[in-house]
């Protein structure tokens, strides 16, 4: 495959014939089953454009018993899948390598149940994100979790991803909001768990081992997950900062200070709004007067807005008084709020402008954060390969404070097998030694899975392989990504 130089197709997968298509016709309505080369492209191809397959075939199951028995069959078979929700990862991990069977999650997009009182939702799979969210609000609820992806990507991909985002400061993550997970195995058994209950200590919690393993234990086809009620006060400030340390002493008056309404701390810095300016991303107007080297949004949900307002007030000023920030704006209505969640939620859009951009998704102890984007300019521009004309163009921090994650994004002109020779493994053995984790929240998909042995022991990537072939017997999960080649 030509954006896979390094790979080469499993020879034990079975190539797609005339009579497997007649299988799928049999189970799957015709609006269910893609074989336009056209059609096929946006399939074959991630958010980023940096990765490309060469699927043939784009199932669209309808239920979750046309997942199973799709399934079986490609397991009985050995050909290979490839689970997709909304493609929005950031890993390659949701476009085939070769010709792997996409089976898209598009079409099983319904609410199955909404517990007013405990706040439980169990949906399909394939429901988009914002779409729930959407539902929710009607009812005095919000998802415990919020992604600049939300308008794309599925449930079925956040938990297949153990995604992040912009609330698991407040709500943590889906390892404790996940109730329960209905999920097809690779053999097409249907694994039911859909609990709605906030505790069960019966047993080995499998839903664990699905949640975060990007498509390689079968298919996610339906969740349960507990909504938190919706604060009725929400305010949104914006700050500009000088240095990284007034960064992490906002931070921390922000948790004395602000305390239990808290519910978001995102930083970025000053070649983030350099380029969401540039490249004016929608509705993104950065209201402070003059420019900042570094920028906080903070956020905070509570359920008295008089009480939240003069919490926050006091807060600031004290920022201020005190000198930790430069400047600052609180948004004074919904639109206004809007207008700075999409300042920082149009960066990732901005830093794919450049041609290509090469996403670092590290954690770490918050006092070495930043230092992770001052020592990669360092280093590129000491091999000559950073500014003007030079390979990159811009090294770029931003990311949630509040979880110790940084989005190290580094714009190149293109991609090239030599951009990633000069940064890769420097930033992993960066990563490796300031005790950090190479995927903080995007997963491993084909652009990690090589690394993982910088965060994880070999026995633990023994005992992740067992895992797999004892659930995959056949390997047809998603192959070429998540464990290590070797
Ligand atoms: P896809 O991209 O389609 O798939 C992702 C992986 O999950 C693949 O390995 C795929 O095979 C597997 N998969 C998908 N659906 C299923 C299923 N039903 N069963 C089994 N496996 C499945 N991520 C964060 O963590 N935090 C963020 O703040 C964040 N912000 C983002 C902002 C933007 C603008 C973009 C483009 C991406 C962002 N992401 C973020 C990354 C991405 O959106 C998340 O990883 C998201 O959870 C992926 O969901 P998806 O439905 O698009 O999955
Ligand atoms: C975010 O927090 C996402 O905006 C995307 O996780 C980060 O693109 C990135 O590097
Ligand atoms: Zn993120």
């Amino acid at each position: 495959a030509d954006k896979f130089p390094h790979m080469k197709r499993n020879s034990a997968f079975k190539k797609l014939s005339d009579e497997d298509i007649a299988y799928f016709r049999t189970i799957l309505a015709p609006s269910g089953i893609t074989q336009d080369k056209e059609d096929l492209q946006v399939f074959n191809s991630d958010w980023l454009r940096k990765y490309r397959g060469q699927s043939k075939l784009v199932l669209k199951p309808a239920s979750t018993e046309q997942v199973s028995k799709i399934l079986r069959y490609c397991h009985d078979n050995k050909l290979a899948v490839v689970p997709q929700g909304g493609n929005t990862g950031l890993v390659g991990g949701g476009v085939p390598v070769f010709d792997e069977i996409v089976v898209s999650m598009a079409n099983m997009n319904s609410v199955r149940s909404f517990d007013k009182v405990s706040g439980a939702l169990v949906c399909d799979a394939g429901s988009i994100l914002e779409v729930l969210d959407k539902y929710l609000e009607e009812r005095g609820y919000i998802m415990p979790l919020d992604l600049g992806a939300k308008g794309s990507c599925h449930i079925g991909g956040n938990v297949s991803t153990n995604a992040g985002g912009l609330r698991l400061l407040r709500y943590g993550s889906l390892h404790g909001t996940v109730l329960g997970l209905e999920v097809v195995l690779p053999d097409g058994t249907i694994l039911d768990n859909l609990s709605t209950l906030r505790k069960d200590n019966t047993g080995y919690d499998l839903k664990q081992l699905f949640i975060g393993s990007e498509g390689t234990l079968g298919i996610v086809t339906g969740v349960s997950i507990l909504a938190p009620k919706r604060s009725k006060a929400i305010n949104v400030a914006l700050l500009g900062l000088n240095t990284f340390d007034q960064v992490q002493s906002a931070f921390k008056r922000s948790k004395d200070e602000l305390c239990e309404i808290l519910s978001a701390f995102e930083f970025w810095d000053q070649a983030a709004i350099k380029l969401v300016k540039e490249h004016l991303v929608a509705g993104a107007n950065d209201p402070l007067e003059s420019e900042h080297r570094f920028y906080v949004l903070i956020e905070t949900s509570g359920s008295n807005k008089e009480h939240d307002d003069e919490k926050l007030n006091q807060y600031l000023e004290g920022l201020l008084t005190d000198d930790v920030v430069q400047d600052g704006v609180v948004a004074q209505d919904a639109t206004q709020i809007q207008k700075l969640w999409a300042i920082r939620e149009g960066i990732p859009e901005a830093c794919s402008k450049a041609g290509a951009v090469y996403k670092y998704d590290i954690s770490m102890p918050v006092p070495v954060l930043y230092q992770a984007v001052e020592d990669m300019q360092d280093y590129l521009t000491k091999n000559g390969a950073f500014g003007e004309g030079k390979l990159f163009s811009s090294v770029i921090g931003y990311g949630h404070v509040g979880d110790g994650n940084l989005h190290l994004n580094v714009a190149a002109s293109d991609y090239s097998p030599e951009a990633v020779d000069l940064m890769e493994p420097y930033v992993f053995e960066w990563t490796a030694k300031h005790a950090g984790s190479i995927s903080a929240e995007h997963g491993l998909g084909v652009s990690k899975n090589n690394h993982l042995h910088y965060s994880k022991s070999p026995s633990m990537i023994h005992l992740m392989k067992r895992f797999k072939s004892l659930i995959d017997p056949q390997g047809i999960m998603n192959p070429y990504k998540y464990l290590p080649d070797n």
